[in-house]
């Protein structure tokens, strides 16, 4: 699957034609082709050999021709010459949140900074003081802009692990001599983000999976190679470790190795408590070997009930366990509908239609397409003339749809002062209104939380979508006082979004948490902007999971005469 090597190449060329400014159609055309690539489930060289590429949203005949000489030839011959029209390390400065192509042009030619480190050096010796156009405030916003980055490249996100993981474990997993592969680790914990992989195997023949695994295609370097455990460095940087055990530890090792290394702490003492020890090989009275094949006879053995891997913190969930009080947790079935999405009304690739029919095909009985509001119009925000065309769409296609509902929605615009773009006539219209900041986030916070507060306290607003509006290497999440904010919403009954954004997942698992102790209701949303992306709802899940929540707490659990009921105030 090289879908991965595709997008991040045609995103290199949105930035390259940003550079030389180019026509921002353009542009933005390789963004949404990248953007779709990454949503995609099958791979690329599957839709290349059936002759589907141009099923993929955004990608027009020239994106697709692009797509078929890379995977012909490995290399794409305009790319190749573009990047040797700027000057090298010039990209990698464009990475850095808040530096856009004039800055980095002006660093380039007025101090030769080519890269990261140039740029830092620059700085601590005070060289970017007095160049035009650069004042205090942009170098205390360029100097974090590298640490959001840096911490961004730090830890990947969790779809990025699972799309990667994947490469390792589907060609692993098919070999004969496997009969066992999992992975383990903060991806088995379904953790936001992932600093490396770890993958678990069950072989007796480990010399021919270290073997092969060291050899995938994917891999640059090997760090470590031995008999029973190897690690690899990705062609994108990424630290893979796999082992192999035997099929009697295997259950010992999956948990030792899934962690968390706090998780694993308590664990220890429990056993040792029962006069037992326990590690990576099995659990043992006496050095005489009790248990090991399964996670679910070790946690028996020390009285515990089975604990998810999403819960396996330390936070209180052995305790739990030993009492047999662990919460039920909602799973990717429960979810009956998808409650923030976008269309071609506003900046999304599918048409309604499009997007009600790939709903139907995840299970699900309805979608709320909620595009932008009239202020957002660099996200092509409805005006109110189109609105009403919008409704009336929605209203036939629905007559056509049975067994499912598409919702008249919104995600309507928080102003820097809280108000709604749209006025109550007009929002009243609407079956699900979902509100948010897109503008002013660097107000204080006593600023943001009273916008959101505003927002929460508005009669016609049911969901605030990504309350914290953290972009994972690309923008912390804004100063605000979230416990506040989830009173207000607890009171107002406005409901909090999961959004499930593969670099959003804002709100996150502790905040989830607090808000259902609060009785807070939670929705999950995609924030789908083509029918690619509708899959993401399985990341909103791990947050959700790893916030304890159950279906009871996320509101699009509900069919949808009963959300309607719900959300209203
Ligand atoms: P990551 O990779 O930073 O996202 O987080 P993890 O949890 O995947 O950590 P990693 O890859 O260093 O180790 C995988 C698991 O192995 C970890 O969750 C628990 C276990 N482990 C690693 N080091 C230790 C240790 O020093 N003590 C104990 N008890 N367990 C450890
Ligand atoms: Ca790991
Ligand atoms: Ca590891």
């Amino acid at each position: 699957m090289r879908n991965l090597e595709i997008a991040s190449i045609f995103r290199e060329i949105a930035t390259i034609l940003d550079i030389k400014g180019e026509n921002v159609f353009k542009i933005r055309a390789y963004e949404r082709g990248a953007q779709n690539i990454e949503g995609l489930s099958e791979s690329i060289e599957k839709y290349a050999s059936e002759e589907r590429l141009r099923e993929i949203p955004g990608i027009g005949h020239d994106l697709s021709e692009k797509i078929k000489e890379y995977l012909a030839t490995g290399r794409i011959k305009s790319y190749e010459e573009l990047k040797k029209s700027i000057p090298e390390g010039l990209l990698d400065i464009l990475n850095i949140p808040s530096v856009g192509p004039k800055t980095a042009k002006l660093l380039y030619e007025k101090l030769k900074i080519k890269s990261i480190e140039d740029l830092e050096a620059a700085i601590r010796k005070n060289k970017l003081a007095g160049i035009f156009g650069i004042k205090d405030k942009t170098v205390e916003n360029i100097l974090k802009g590298i640490d959001v980055l840096k911490r961004g490249r730090e830890r990947m996100t969790l779809a990025q692990a699972m799309l990667i993981a994947d490469e390792f474990v589907k060609p692993l997993g098919g070999l004969s001599e496997v009969k066992k592969i999992s992975v383990a680790g903060s991806l088995r914990r379904q953790k936001e983000t992932v600093g490396d992989i770890d993958i678990l195997v069950i072989s007796d023949k480990p010399k021919k999976i270290m073997d092969t695994f060291v050899k995938l295609p994917l891999v640059k370097d090997i760090l470590a190679e031995g008999d029973t455990k190897a690690s690899v460095r990705t062609k994108n940087d990424i630290q893979i470790d796999c082992r192999v055990v035997e099929q009697k530890s295997y259950g010992a090792a999956l948990l030792y190795f899934t962690g968390s290394k706090n998780f694993n702490i308590k664990l220890r003492q429990m056993a040792i408590k029962r006069g037992l020890k326990i590690n990576e090989y099995g659990v043992f009275e006496n050095e005489k070997f009790i248990c090991g094949k399964t996670e679910e006879e070790i946690f028996k053995q020390l009285g515990l009930s089975y604990i998810e891997p999403e819960l396996r913190e330390d936070s209180g969930e052995i305790e739990l366990a030993e009492a047999g009080k662990l919460p039920h947790l909602i799973s990717l079935n429960d979810i009956r509908g998808d409650l923030h999405t976008h269309s071609t009304w506003s900046d999304g690739e599918s048409s309604i239609a499009e997007m009600a029919e790939t709903a139907k095909t995840l299970g699900y009985s309805y979608i709320a397409i909620t595009d932008h509001s009239e202020s957002l119009k660099i996200a092509g925000g409805l005006t109110i003339a189109d609105l009403k065309k919008k409704k009336r769409e929605i209203e036939k296609l629905n007559t056509s749809l049975k067994n499912f509902r598409v919702l008249y929605g919104t995600e309507v615009d928080i102003d820097s002062k809280g108000n709604i773009d749209y006025k109550d006539a007009v929002l009243k219209e609407f079956d699900i209104v979902i509100a948010a900041i897109h503008t002013g986030f660097k107000q204080s916070r006593e600023q943001l939380t009273k916008r959101i507060i505003k927002a929460c306290q508005n009669k016609y607003v049911h969901i605030i979508a990504h309350p914290t509006g953290k972009l994972w290497g690309e923008r912390d999440a804004y100063d605000i006082d979230l416990e506040e904010i989830l009173k207000v919403a607890h009171d107002t009954n406005t409901a909090m979004e999961i959004n499930a954004f593969p670099n959003r997942l804002d709100l996150n698992d502790h905040h989830c948490r607090r808000a259902k102790e609060l009785g807070v209701k939670l929705s999950i949303g995609t924030d789908s902007h083509s029918i690619t992306h509708l899959e993401g709802m399985k990341l909103g899940i791990s947050v959700a999971r790893r916030g304890w929540l159950a279906p009871s707490d996320v509101i699009n659990t509900l069919p949808v005469e009963e959300l309607l009921k719900t959300i209203k105030k």
